[in-house]
């Protein structure tokens, strides 16, 4: 027998951003949900039961025997499905859901999917930005930070054109009915690997962005990314020359500046030079984005519009400005060692010169693929962070180095060491959450110690 909507018992697990925007949906939809979280003294507690009256608020170790009381857990990304009161609810019977999952099984619109392990925000911008510009209603949400609910407030499922998701491996995991008219894995590299047994897993979760999907993008140079499944229809992009229909470089000049021209099929799109974003994984994050959009209608060339005016997101290899002929760069984004290997490439020179501060939380990573590209290009590294002993111990080898608790420590350091011509990198490799509430606060910091110099402090 299936049961009326307003006759699932649902219990909502974890109460942060996700969590809360599931309540709301579930409020506002009228049905019958209760909430939970494992942090036992959380700080909103009091005002989400004021919130929502008519659920019931549990606190503490999430409890398996409990959740069998109920016909769907609705789980955050952060709860790992391995933890045993999931597994128990799973044995039982009960359905196990993410807020894409509810929210894939409630739109008409079609959906742009992306994920990866780098790259993600900067495309998803790039796509709704492109799709925007071409007229289209596109509305942006998922990992990027507006959680998925939330873009069906006020009858805004009725009013896209097409919504731009952004997933991470972890809300993939609980998502089966996407069915995107575009998805991609962007790249594949180590992350994560706390919650995974090991890369394979990491990946399984991955290609779930492919279920169902009419067009599969996916990255020529990257064989982690093609789909294990057969797709319809498939777009390829490279760095390198491209085959077929696939988006790809050539070098070249245009009025006599070197770079490279994004092409396809022949035809030169556009130029590097034209572009505001640097370093060869935006050319990458280019021709995802041109290839996506392609599928909703929008001719690369006219994107490529879009792509003269985009100025790069905040704290993604972010230039902060220049004292005594060194610059600083701000990568807080960079939460693992595929990102900071993209940012050192982009702004590797020879001789090496960058200073790299890095370090945090390094979720079980391998350090060891930094080493060839701080060999090259890396004059020193401050390491500071819960992960600073075990990622100078691998750095030691090929770079200066030094260990320290604080990013402040780690800046002081860099600081005695870089001359004119130098310039200070922060892409820490690892996550912010040891030492600051997230990767933006992180950044915030650097900008402020950097600020400092600037104003000959
Ligand atoms: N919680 C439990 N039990 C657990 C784990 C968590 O009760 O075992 C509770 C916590 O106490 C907290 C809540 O769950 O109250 C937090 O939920 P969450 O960690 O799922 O985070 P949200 O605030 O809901 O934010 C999530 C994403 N967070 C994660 O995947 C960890 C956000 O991505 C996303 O922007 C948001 O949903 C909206 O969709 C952040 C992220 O770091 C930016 N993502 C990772 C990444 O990009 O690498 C995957
Ligand atoms: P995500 O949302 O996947 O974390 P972002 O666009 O926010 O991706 O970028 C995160 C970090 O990854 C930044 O340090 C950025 O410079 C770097 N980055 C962006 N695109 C790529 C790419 N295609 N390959 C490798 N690193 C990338």
């Amino acid at each position: 027998m299936t049961l009326a909507q307003k006759d699932i018992k649902r219990m909502i697990v974890g109460l942060g951003v996700s969590g809360s925007a599931t309540a709301r949906f579930c409020q506002r939809m009228g049905w019958n949900f209760d909430l939970c979280d494992s942090r036992e003294g959380l700080a909103n507690a009091d005002a989400i039961r004021q919130q929502f009256p008519d659920a019931r608020l549990t606190l503490g170790p999430l409890d398996g025997e409990l959740f069998c009381n109920y016909h769907q857990l609705i789980v955050s990304p952060g709860v790992a499905l391995a933890e045993p009161a999931i597994q128990h609810a799973l044995g039982n019977q009960v359905e196990v859901v993410g807020d894409v999952e509810l929210f894939a099984r409630g739109i008409l619109a079609p959906v742009v999917a992306i994920t990866g392990s780098n790259g993600k925000s900067t495309v998803t911008t790039l796509v709704r930005d492109m799709l925007v510009d071409a007229g289209l209603r596109a509305e942006m949400g998922g990992n990027i930070g507006v959680p998925v609910l939330d873009l069906l407030e006020d009858g805004a499922a009725d009013e896209a054109d097409v919504f731009v998701l952004e997933l991470s491996s972890f809300q993939l995991e609980t998502t089966t009915s996407l069915k995107p008219r575009a998805a991609t894995i962007l790249n594949i590299s180590e992350d994560h690997m706390d919650r995974y047994k090991g890369l394979a897993d990491y990946c399984l979760a991955k290609q779930r962005v492919y279920r169902g999907a009419h067009v599969a993008v996916v990255n020529r140079d990257d064989d982690l990314t093609l789909p294990e499944d057969e797709i319809s229809a498939e777009t390829g992009f490279t760095l390198g020359e491209p085959q077929s229909d696939d988006f790809g470089l050539q070098a070249g000049e245009l009025n006599g500046v070197a770079g490279e021209w994004i092409v396809r099929a022949g035809l030169k799109l556009i130029h590097s030079s034209e572009m505001k974003v640097r370093g060869r994984h935006n050319l990458a994050n280019a021709m995802a984005a041109l290839a996506l959009v392609e599928t909703l209608g929008v001719s690369p060339a006219k994107a490529c519009q879009t792509l003269k005016s985009f100025g790069g997101l905040e704290h993604r290899c972010q230039w902060v400005g220049d004292a005594e002929g060194i610059g600083y760069f701000n990568d807080s984004k960079g939460t693992n060692v595929g990102a900071t290997l993209a940012a050192i490439d982009g702004l590797a020179q020879t001789p090496a010169n960058i200073w790299l501060l890095a370090g945090g939380e390094g979720k079980g990573q391998d350090f060891s693929p930094l080493q060839d590209a701080c060999s090259a290009a890396v004059k020193g590294v401050a390491c500071f962070g819960k992960d600073a002993p075990r990622l100078q111990q691998t750095l030691a080898d090929v770079a200066k180095t030094a260990s320290f608790e604080t990013m402040d420590q780690a800046f002081a350091w860099v600081q005695q060491h870089a001359e004119s011509g130098d310039i200070v990198l922060l892409s820490p490799a690892c996550a912010s959450l040891d030492q600051f509430r997230n990767y933006h606060v992180r950044g915030e910091h650097f900008c402020s110690l950097v600020g400092e110099v600037l104003n000959g402090g």
